[in-house]
């Protein structure tokens, strides 16, 4: 069972048997939490340290409904392997650099490809070339650390209503910053008939862990990641919407068939918890599961490292912070897959284009701190193996889309907080198959 890991991700010793200890059931999540974190050394690096979160309890949650906490122990990982095909059949070209920190991109009906930059501009490339000007219209946006500009999404009918979602930092009432999500017009002139639809919750003064991405269902819903704000313990509390994914119509209000729409205990805007800080999200094609990113602890939570891809799904709970790396507890879901070694795990997209006939319907993830694009092959919610590209060559990556030609599309992030910085920006590459 422990092939889970592919060769390139090895299972630590100390974790083995931490994990063979649980499976005895001798040793509970949190105390094999403080055992695992004493036994792997904090890396160090130019992480930023949040700001001290403002409550350290990890038992503030409110009891899971009863299909939950009655939901069987998930099954144990299965064996995986690397996928035996070596991708090594595109050349990487560049669309367009001088970008700062581009976070999110997304192409329109017309080929043209919006992207955001996290201080808070909406960009667009038509024909190859990024307009030197701005969309206007966009509203008050915050800059801080991790924050601003976040995710954009594009309404499944956009092409009769022209509905643009952006998610970005705002500053609520009591001076604490907070993710908001609105909904506009794209017109010739810009941004227009700008809607709040998620005025955003109470945040935290600090400037990590905001998430966030935006992705429509298959359902028509839209699906929104929160961060729990450096504040772990908010990611178990149902009344709070921090460490969560939530649920909305497209108008902002609450779907009547969300799994906590009917208790009064609970935010009925949440559909998944228990998550750290979910920066990437993708529908799978055939299935319509909803497939996450998720950042594990950066070593002041746990030790560094135990980044997830998790498949989310209504009411489940994803762990954060009760378990993290390969630890199981009752009614907490592992994820899917467990990266050990902190990669940073960023936007995602599945493939469904036809240049790249051998990558249909794989899964692909930018990569922050691992600087590399992980391409997942999948048969519905199995792991058949997975590969690195553009391993250390192109510095942080952040998000990835297919383009209308059916190239991949990949938007760098050297000059965040955390990037080394690069003299000509940040870039949008595409990887481009050399035998089309
Ligand atoms: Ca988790």
């Amino acid at each position: 069972m422990f092939g889970w890991f592919s060769p390139g991700f090895p299972l630590k010793t100390g974790s083995l048997a931490i994990l063979l200890a649980l499976l005895a059931g001798c040793v509970p999540a949190q105390q094999a939490n403080r055992q695992r974190s004493q036994q792997t050394d904090p890396q160090t690096d130019q992480q930023v340290q949040p700001d001290p979160p403002s409550d350290r309890s990890t038992n503030s949650a409110s009891p899971p409904p009863a299909s939950v906490a009655q939901s069987p122990a998930p099954n144990p990982p299965q064996p995986k392997t690397f996928a035996a095909t070596q991708s090594n059949t595109f050349r990487v070209e560049t669309v367009t650099e001088g970008l700062e920190v581009p976070w999110a991109m997304e192409f329109l009906p017309d080929g043209a490809l919006l992207v955001t930059e996290r201080p808070g501009r909406l960009r667009i490339i038509r024909d190859g070339q990024l307009d030197p000007q701005p969309i206007a219209g966009l509203p008050a946006i915050v800059e801080s650390g991790e924050g601003g500009l976040m995710d954009l999404a594009l309404h499944p009918q956009f092409a009769e209503n022209q509905w643009l979602y952006l998610a970005y930092t705002v500053r609520g009432d009591a001076g604490d910053l907070r993710t908001q999500v609105s909904r506009f017009r794209l017109t010739a002139a810009g941004l227009a008939e700008p809607l709040v639809i998620f005025p955003g919750a109470p945040g935290a003064s600090g400037s990590t862990h905001f998430g966030s991405r935006l992705t429509f269902g298959q359902d028509g819903k839209l699906y929104v990641t929160l961060g729990e704000r450096a504040d772990p313990s908010r990611a178990q509390d149902l009344q709070d919407l921090n460490g969560k994914t939530l649920r909305l119509n497209d108008d902002g209000s609450v779907p009547s068939d969300n799994p906590y729409a009917n208790r009064s205990d609970a935010r009925p805007e949440i559909f998944s918890y228990g998550h750290r800080n979910a920066q990437g999200m993708a529908v799978q094609p055939n299935t319509g599961l909803i497939f996450q990113t998720e950042h594990g602890p950066s070593g002041y939570d746990g030790a560094r490292g135990g980044d997830e891809v998790n498949i989310v799904e209504a009411g489940r709970n994803y762990g954060w912070p009760e378990i993290s790396y390969d630890q199981q507890g009752p009614g907490l879901l592992p994820p899917l897959l467990l990266y050990e070694t902190a990669i940073a795990p960023a936007g995602a997209t599945f493939y469904t284009g036809s240049v790249f006939p051998q990558w249909q319907n794989d899964f692909f993830f930018a990569n922050l701190r691992g600087q590399t694009l992980i391409r997942v092959v999948l048969n519905g919610s199995e792991v058949i193996g997975q590969e690195r590209l553009l391993e250390r060559e192109y510095g942080r990556l952040r998000d990835v889309k297919q383009g209308p030609e059916g190239f991949l599309y990949v938007a760098t992030s050297d000059n965040d907080s955390y990037g080394a910085g690069r003299a000509g920006g940040d870039r949008i590459i595409r990887l481009v198959p050399n035998s089309p």
